[in-house]
């Protein structure tokens, strides 16, 4: 997979796909990460990415051209599965949608600054619109951080034990149950008899009852889908 974000904060996003989980996915070549400087496709020797929005009102709004200029680049080395706009007003990320992006091979995330970006833009270069929340972040980059660390986890090979990305919480609707480990029992406080007994079928059986019951105490939303 091969995710191409476009941001005019680049050093907020390098750091973060230098570090750990994502860093190693990268040196596997499971995922190839660039994150584009959007001020390198100004088209004016101001590096100018902004400007007012027309009809007046408080905020810049991104322009097209170097938005446009930078993703024909792109486009003109692969073919893209999405050009995903991250913007408070998209469709509300979750798991389902992370699972749907880890099976795409490439995918363009473009981040809004300021008071967005030029709609034309959107109308004609994104193809699906995505928010992580109720909330205002002052920008996209978040995100972007948050969508490309969700998908690029679900890619196989990517978790040392491949398995354990479908016993996350989420998957099937379900939040994930309580984990433990070693000692077996501290100062009294004791780890449950079954995960110590060595029996599969019954620890299996334990950790669904409590993820079910996890469930419907702390998000019953997820059980009612
Ligand atoms: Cl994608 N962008 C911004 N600026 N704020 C947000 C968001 C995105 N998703 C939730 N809040």
């Amino acid at each position: 997979m091969r995710i191409d974000i476009i941001t005019c904060l680049p050093q907020l996003l390098d750091s973060f796909f230098a570090a750990s989980i994502l860093k190693r996915a990268q040196d596997k070549q499971l995922v190839e990460v660039q994150v584009h400087d959007l001020r390198e496709y100004a088209i004016n020797k101001h590096k100018q990415v902004d400007d007012y929005a027309f009809g007046g009102g408080a905020g810049m709004v991104l322009m097209i051209e170097p938005i446009a200029k930078c993703i024909n680049l792109l486009k003109q080395q692969r073919t893209y599965d999405e050009v995903i706009y991250v913007t408070p007003d998209g469709e509300l990320f979750g798991q389902k949608t992370a699972n749907v992006l880890s099976l795409k091979q490439n995918l363009i995330i473009l981040c809004g600054h300021y008071k967005g970006v030029d709609e034309r833009v959107r109308e004609h270069f994104v193809t699906r619109e995505i928010s992580i929340g109720d909330y205002v972040l002052s920008g996209g980059e978040l995100a972007a951080a948050v969508i490309a660390d969700s998908v690029i986890r679900l890619i196989p090979g990517v978790l040392s034990d491949e398995t354990s990305a479908l016993t996350d919480s989420f998957q099937d609707d379900l939040l994930a149950p309580p984990v433990y480990t070693r000692p077996a029992d501290y100062q009294g406080w004791k780890v449950p008899e079954v995960l110590l007994s060595g029996h599969k079928a019954n620890i299996e059986k334990w950790r669904y009852e409590q993820s079910l019951e996890r469930t419907r105490q702390r998000r019953p939303d997820l059980l009612a889908e």
